[in-house]
């Protein structure tokens, strides 16, 4: 079965247009993969807004973070045959990698779950110190008790991985440092402890042996984990044949923690799968999708900043349906609901 996923009428929620940039040498490229939760009533949305400094003709410029927290404009010759821009994310230039944009993370709430403003008196979280001069991405909420645990993309030089900071309040933010050393993203706290430990899935590359996987690790304190394992591979000729991450924090069912993940292909192609997780011991694999349960077919899933894209890392669940807010090219906020029932039967349970 494909496609399980009923897409919000007034989608693309939320686009670039609809926000400001941060500084008027900025311009919101993208508005994607945002984390949710719920709070005071309302549901909130820590959106992750890439932007680009003004381009020049015949330029290609990147910015940068200096060492001060300003930003700065590196500028690159069109022609020049040493640059390779032709992913719309990444380019390099004489064998470096330079982002196109840089993201941070920025609060927005909603009474309907459908029109979100800016939160008043809501700071927006920038990238901070060394290991984040290049910005803060695609940001997971887990609540635990009356904490939210936020796991972001850190990236910076150094290399990408996996930041905590945590709230109560979001407007006090604790900041944790990197939980997940390079290269690592993709990571989501589970929102109960499981025999008295804290789980999360996370993303490790490794290029030569291995590849992107999704592994489980635990935790004491929620800040070091161990006891890795890797419990889902990329598959050959399926549509998360090159690499794989976790979405949001698994769901609890009475059948396991059903998780929703996003696949890719060689060619880039970015859709949805799930996989359910053993209650008790959650790296025990019981089941995952054969195919996708949703996939970008959408004209503003495959048209876009970076086309055919749905990717999500965040959600609200109300009984059996789960609203699932997700990046659509990498350059919108949308909506899709599933029934968890109908993704548990195409788990074959
Ligand atoms: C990577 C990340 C995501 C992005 C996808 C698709 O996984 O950079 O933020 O949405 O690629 O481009």
């Amino acid at each position: 079965m494909k496609n399980i996923s009923k897409r919000n009428n007034q989608n693309p929620l939320i686009s670039p247009k609809d926000l400001e940039p941060s500084n008027e040498n900025m311009i919101i490229e993208c508005l994607l993969n945002p984390g949710v939760f719920e709070f005071n009533g309302k549901i909130g949305l820590l959106v992750r807004v890439a932007e680009r400094t003004v381009q020049k003709e015949g330029l290609l410029s990147v910015p940068l973070y200096n060492d001060f927290g300003n930003v700065e404009i590196l500028d690159f010759n069109l022609n020049d045959p040493k640059l390779d821009a032709s992913d719309a994310r990444v380019i390099s230039y004489d064998g470096i990698d330079y982002l196109t944009t840089i993201s941070h993370l920025r609060l927005l709430f909603s009474e309907d779950g459908i029109t979100f403003k800016e939160g008043k008196n809501y700071l927006s979280l920038f990238g901070e110190g060394d290991y984040e001069s290049y910005g803060i991405e695609d940001c997971r909420v887990s609540k635990i008790e009356d904490t939210y645990y936020l796991t972001y993309t850190m990236v910076s030089p150094n290399g990408v991985g996996v930041g905590l900071r945590t709230t109560k309040d979001w407007k006090n933010f604790e900041k944790k440092g990197m939980i997940f050393s390079p290269h690592n993203k993709d990571c989501a706290i589970f929102e109960e402890k499981i025999n008295g430990k804290y789980f999360a899935l996370h993303r490790p590359s490794s290029p030569e042996l291995g590849g992107n996987y999704i592994w489980i690790s635990e935790s004491p304190d929620s800040i070091h984990w161990g006891n890795h394992k890797c419990i889902a591979k990329t598959r050959d000729g399926k549509f998360d044949s090159k690499r794989l991450g976790a979405g949001a924090a698994p769901i609890k069912t009475d059948k396991g923690w059903l998780e929703i993940y996003h696949g890719a292909t060689e060619a880039n192609r970015y859709c949805l799968g799930a996989i359910l997780l053993d209650l008790e011991d959650p790296s025990i694999v019981i089941a995952r999708s054969e195919l996708p349960i949703m996939e970008p077919i959408a004209s503003y899933e495959q048209t876009g900043f970076f086309g055919n894209v749905v990717f999500t890392n965040g959600h609200i669940v109300d009984g059996d349906t789960i609203k699932m807010y997700y990046g659509a090219s990498d350059e919108h906020v949308c909506l899709a609901s599933f029934s968890m029932n109908q993704i548990l039967k195409t788990l074959g349970q």
